[in-house]
C-alpha cells in the first residue's frame, strides 16, 4: 500500500497508512530479541555514555525510578546490570533524548503543520527546551519567559468568577513531592477539580476495593507473588506493559505455583517467557508460564467468574469445608448468605455460553482454585475499562473471600498499576473526591478552609469545558486530548477554554488542540538531575505495591531552561497566591526535604519520611486489609451480589477493545511494531478472528471504516486495516489512541466514571 496522508482534524492521529507487514502471532515473550530491541532503541537516541549511565542507575537503590510502569523492584537482590526491561529502556530512550526543541523549532513549524504529523513523529522531535506561548489567533508558538508565563496563569486563575472554573489534571509520572504541593496549591485556589489519569485507569479498582475491603489499593508484595500457590492474571498483558512481572511469575512457578491466564488474546507474555536477564535461560528456552489459558470474550469476565464460583459452590456443597474457607468467611466477612443466594440464581451453562470458553477449561480452573489456599489475582485495564468494571473487580473480591485469600502471605488482590507514580499521586491527594479525613488534616496543618465541592474527574472536566463551565485547563504531564475518550468531542471541549497549559517533557497532540491561548511549560524528567540553589535534590514515588522509594536522575538536562515540576508548582503558587497562605513556597522549592516534612505532618504512614526514604529499598506504606483489618462501614470484608452483564451483540456488531502495542507507552509511540502480536509498520489496524473475517467477507489486510453506536449516536473512524489474529470470536481490537474517537463520552463505568474503552460496540465496513 502506498503511503498516503489524509486527515480531517488535527485532533486525530492522521491517516498515515504505511507498509503493513504481518508475521505469526508469537507464543513467547522476551529473550534475546528483547535485549537487541532495547539496545537498538537506546542507542538510536542517546549517546553510549548516557545509555550506560542511565541503564546502570535504572531501578537501582539510590538510582532513579523507571518512568515506565509501576511494577515494584525486588527488596533484596537486584540485577547488577540494571533492573530493567525492554520497555523500561524504551521509556528512558524516549525521555533522555539529547535533541531539544526550542522557539526556533516552533517558529518554523505551525501548529497546523504539526497536526499532520503522526504521534510517532511528534515524539521523535526531541525534548521541549523552553516555555512557549501560543497567543490568541496565532499560528505558531513563540518563546515566553518563565515569570511572564506564571503571571499569565496567575492572572487567569485570579480573574475567574468561581475557583471551580479551573481544572488541574495530573498524569501519573509526577513525584510525591510535586504532587503534594500541586494539590495543596490547587485546593488553596479554592477548588477540588483535580482530574487525573487514574480516572481513566484503575479508578474502578479503587472504587470496588474500598467498598469491599476498605482500602483502594492492592494488598500484596512481590514476595507474596513469589509465594502464591496460584496466580490468576486476568485482563492484563504483562509481557508488554509490565515485563518485569514476568520474572516474578517465573519465580512463582519455580516455587511450585500455578498460573491461570484469562484474556481474549493469547498474549505471548502470559504463556511463555525467556528471562532476558538470565543468560542461562536465554539458551535453554525459558519457562512456560500459564498452566491454563481461558480465552474469554471481551467483557464476559463476570459470567466466567460466576461459572467458576458456581462450580466451586457445587464442590463445597458436596464436601462442606473443603473448598471455601469457612473460618475466614465467618470471622471477617459480611453478606455471604445473600451473595450465595444471588449466585445460585444463575445457571452454570448459561454463564459458560456467554464466555465463549470451553466448559472443560472452566472446570479445570474451578478445580485448581478449589485446591489452592494462597491465591493472588492480578489485573489491569482488561477489567477496569468497561461499563460494569466495578462489578468485575467486586466479583474478583468475592472469589478471593470465598477462599480466605486476602490478608495472608501469598494471597490477595493485585491491581497492577500503570504510570510509575499514579498510586503515589493519589496518596498525596491528587483526587477530585478526596475523603473528608484528608481535607480536615490539610486544613489543620495549613490553616485554611478547603472547598467541600466534589471536583471534576476526567469525563466531568470534558463535559464542563464543553458547557463553558471550565475556563482554564492546566495539565501536569500527560496527553489529555489523546488519552481521553471521544477525541473530537474532547477537542471541541478544550477549544472552548480561555487558556490551556501543559507541563510537559515532550511534544504531543494536546499542545496542538488548545484554548484561546496556550502555554507549554517544559520540565525535567525522571532521568534528569535536579539541582536547586546548587544542591542536588531527589524525589520519591510509590509503586504498585505501596513501597515508597527515592528517585534521583543521573543525566544532564537537555536544556538549561527547564524547571522541575516542584519549581513550577512553587513559582506558580507564589505568583497566584502571593503570601495569602502560610506556606513558604520559595523555601520548599529550594529544599525538597521540607516538602517531605509537610507530607509527614499531613498523610498517615509517612512518619520519619526523610529518614526512611534514604533506606536503600525505601519503605512500605501501611495496608490495613493486608492485616485483615477491613476499614469498611461494617468492619468486615463485603461479599457483593452482582447482576449478570451481557453484551447483547446484534448481527454485524462486534465488541472492540482499545489496547496498547508493544512499542508504545500510552499515547507515546516509541515505534511502529507490535512484535509479539506480529503486526509491523502500522497502527491503524483492527485485529479480528479469521472466521469473523470470512463471515463478514473481509480479506486479510482489507481497508475498513469502523463505527461505534452508543445511546443512538454514531462515531466513526476511517481507514483501518483488517489483520487476522487468534482473538476470541466476535471480539476485535484496535490500538489506543488511534481508536479513541469511537469511545462515546457517556460510555463510562458505573460509579467510577472510567471511560469504557475496552467494550465499544462497533460495526465494520469495507472502505
Ligand atoms: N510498555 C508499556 N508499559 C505500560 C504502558 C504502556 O502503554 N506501554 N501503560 C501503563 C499504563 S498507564 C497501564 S494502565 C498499564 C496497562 O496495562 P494493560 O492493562 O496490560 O494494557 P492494555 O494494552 O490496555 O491491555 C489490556 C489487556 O487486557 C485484555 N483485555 C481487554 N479486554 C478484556 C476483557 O474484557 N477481559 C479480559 N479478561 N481481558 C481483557 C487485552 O487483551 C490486553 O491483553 O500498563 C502500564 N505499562
Ligand atoms: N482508548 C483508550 N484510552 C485510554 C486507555 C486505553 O487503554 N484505551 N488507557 C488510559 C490509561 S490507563 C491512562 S493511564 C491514560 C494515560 O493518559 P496520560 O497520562 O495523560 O498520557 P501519557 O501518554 O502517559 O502522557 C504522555 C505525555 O506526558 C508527558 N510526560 C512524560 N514524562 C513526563 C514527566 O516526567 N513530567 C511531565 N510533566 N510530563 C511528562 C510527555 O509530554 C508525554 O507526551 O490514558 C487512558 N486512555
Ligand atoms: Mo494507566
Amino acid at each position: 500500500m502506498s503511503a498516503k496522508k489524509n486527515f480531517n482534524d488535527i485532533a486525530l492521529t492522521p491517516l498515515h497508512l504505511e507498509k503493513l507487514h504481518q508475521t505469526p502471532f508469537k507464543n513467547k515473550a522476551a529473550g534475546l530479541p528483547a535485549v537487541f530491541s532495547s539496545m537498538k532503541q537506546m542507542l538510536q537516541y542517546m549517546s553510549v555514555a548516557n545509555a550506560l549511565k542511565s541503564s546502570l542507575a535504572l531501578n537501582q537503590k539510590g538510582g532513579f525510578d523507571c518512568p515506565g510502569c509501576a511494577w515494584p523492584d525486588p527488596d533484596d537482590e537486584r540485577s547488577r546490570i540494571g533492573e530493567y526491561c525492554e520497555n523500561g529502556i524504551k521509556a528512558i530512550a524516549e525521555e533522555a533524548q539529547q535533541k531539544a526543541i526550542g522557539a526556533d523549532f516552533f517558529a518554523t513549524h505551525s501548529v497546523e503543520e504539526m497536526g499532520t504529523w503522526t504521534d510517532f513523529e511528534l515524539g521523535k522531535k526531541g525534548r521541549l527546551a523552553e516555555p512557549l506561548l501560543l497567543k490568541e489567533g496565532a499560528t505558531h508558538y513563540t518563546a515566553i519567559g518563565w515569570d511572564n508565563a506564571f503571571k499569565m496563569i496567575a492572572a487567569e486563575i485570579n480573574s475567574l468568577s468561581n475557583p471551580d472554573e479551573a481544572a488541574f489534571y495530573t498524569s501519573g509520572r509526577t513525584s510525591n513531592e510535586a504532587a503534594f504541593l500541586y494539590q495543596l496549591f490547587v485546593r488553596m485556589t479554592g477548588t477540588n477539580n483535580l482530574p487525573d489519569c487514574s480516572n481513566m485507569c484503575h479508578e474502578s479498582s479503587g472504587k470496588a476495593l474500598s467498598e469491599t475491603i476498605g482500602v483502594g489499593k492492592g494488598t500484596v508484595t512481590l514476595d507474596d507473588i513469589h509465594d502464591a500457590e496460584l496466580l490468576i492474571v486476568i485482563g492484563q498483558n504483562p509481557g508488554t506493559n509490565h515485563p518485569r512481572m514476568l520474572t516474578a511469575m517465573e519465580k512463582c512457578k519455580q516455587n511450585g505455583g500455578k498460573i491461570i491466564a484469562i484474556n481474549p488474546l493469547p498474549e505471548p507474555g502470559l504463556l511463555h517467557f525467556t528471562n532476558p536477564q538470565n543468560p542461562g535461560k536465554l539458551l535453554s528456552g525459558g519457562t512456560a508460564l500459564a498452566d491454563l489459558f481461558l480465552q474469554v470474550r471481551i467483557n464476559e469476565d463476570v459470567a466466567l467468574l460466576k461459572a467458576i464460583m458456581l462450580m466451586m459452590l457445587e464442590a463445597e456443597t458436596q464436601q462442606p469445608g473443603t473448598v471455601f474457607d469457612r473460618a475466614f468467611i465467618e470471622a471477617h466477612t459480611s453478606g455471604y448468605d445473600y451473595f450465595i443466594k444471588s449466585l445460585k440464581q444463575h445457571s452454570v451453562d448459561a454463564c459458560i455460553a456467554q464466555t465463549g470458553v470451553d466448559k472443560a477449561a472452566i472446570e479445570a480452573a474451578a478445580e485448581m482454585i478449589a485446591q489452592k489456599e494462597k491465591i493472588i489475582i492480578c489485573w489491569a485495564m482488561g477489567l477496569t475499562q468497561h461499563e460494569n468494571a466495578v462489578d468485575n473487580i467486586k466479583e474478583i473480591v468475592n472469589l478471593l473471600l470465598l477462599k480466605g485469600s486476602i490478608g495472608k502471605p501469598g494471597a490477595g488482590v493485585c491491581p497492577v498499576r500503570g504510570h510509575s507514580n499514579v498510586q503515589g499521586d493519589r496518596t498525596m491527594g491528587i483526587w477530585e473526591s478526596a475523603p473528608d479525613s484528608f481535607l480536615n488534616k490539610l486544613e489543620d496543618v495549613f490553616q485554611f478552609k478547603t472547598s467541600r465541592n466534589h471536583g471534576y474527574d476526567v469525563v466531568n472536566s470534558i463535559n464542563a469545558m464543553h458547557d463553558g463551565r471550565l475556563k482554564l485547563f492546566f495539565a501536569m504531564g500527560g496527553n489529555f486530548l489523546s488519552a481521553a475518550p471521544d477525541t473530537l468531542y474532547t477537542a471541541d471541549a478544550l477549544r472552548k477554554t480561555n487558556l490551556t497549559v501543559h507541563v510537559s517533557t515532550k511534544l504531543n497532540r494536546s499542545h496542538l488542540i488548545h484554548g484561546r491561548q496556550a502555554l507549554i511549560l517544559p520540565c525535567l524528567g525522571r532521568t534528569d538531575t535536579d539541582m536547586q540553589q546548587g544542591m542536588p535534590q531527589f524525589v520519591s514515588c510509590e509503586n504498585s505495591m505501596g513501597v515508597v522509594q527515592m528517585s534521583k536522575g543521573v543525566l544532564n538536562p537537555p536544556s538549561k531552561h527547564l524547571l522541575s515540576e516542584v519549581s513550577i508548582v512553587c513559582r506558580l503558587a507564589h505568583a497566584t497566591l502571593g503570601d495569602r497562605f502560610n506556606v513558604n513556597w520559595r523555601a520548599l522549592e529550594n529544599d525538597y526535604n521540607l516538602i517531605r516534612d509537610l507530607v509527614e505532618k499531613t498523610i498517615p504512614g509517612f512518619e520519619k519520611y526523610n529518614e526512611r526514604i534514604k533506606q536503600p529499598s525505601g519503605f512500605y506504606l501501611p495496608n490495613a486489609a493486608k492485616q485483615r483489618v477491613f476499614n469498611t462501614v461494617t468492619g468486615k470484608a463485603h461479599f457483593s451480589a452482582l447482576p449478570m452483564n451481557s453484551n447483547n451483540l446484534k448481527t454485524g456488531e462486534y465488541i472492540m477493545m482499545t489496547i496498547r502495542s508493544h512499542d508504545q507507552f500510552n499515547t507515546t509511540v516509541y515505534g511502529m511494531n507490535d512484535r509479539y502480536r506480529g503486526i509491523h509498520n502500522e497502527r491503524r489496524v483492527v485485529m479480528m478472528h479469521e472466521n469473523d473475517m470470512k463471515e463478514a467477507g473481509f480479506q486479510r489486510h482489507d481497508v475498513v471504516n469502523i463505527s461505534s453506536h452508543f445511546n443512538g449516536e454514531m462515531r466513526s473512524v476511517q481507514n483501518f486495516i483488517v489483520v487476522p489474529v487468534p482473538i476470541a470470536k466476535r471480539c476485535v481490537a484496535t490500538y489506543f489512541p488511534e481508536a479513541n474517537a469511537l469511545v462515546h463520552i457517556d460510555a463510562v463505568a458505573h460509579t467510577s466514571n472510567t471511560p469504557a474503552s475496552k467494550s465499544v460496540i462497533v460495526k465494520i465496513y469495507k472502505a
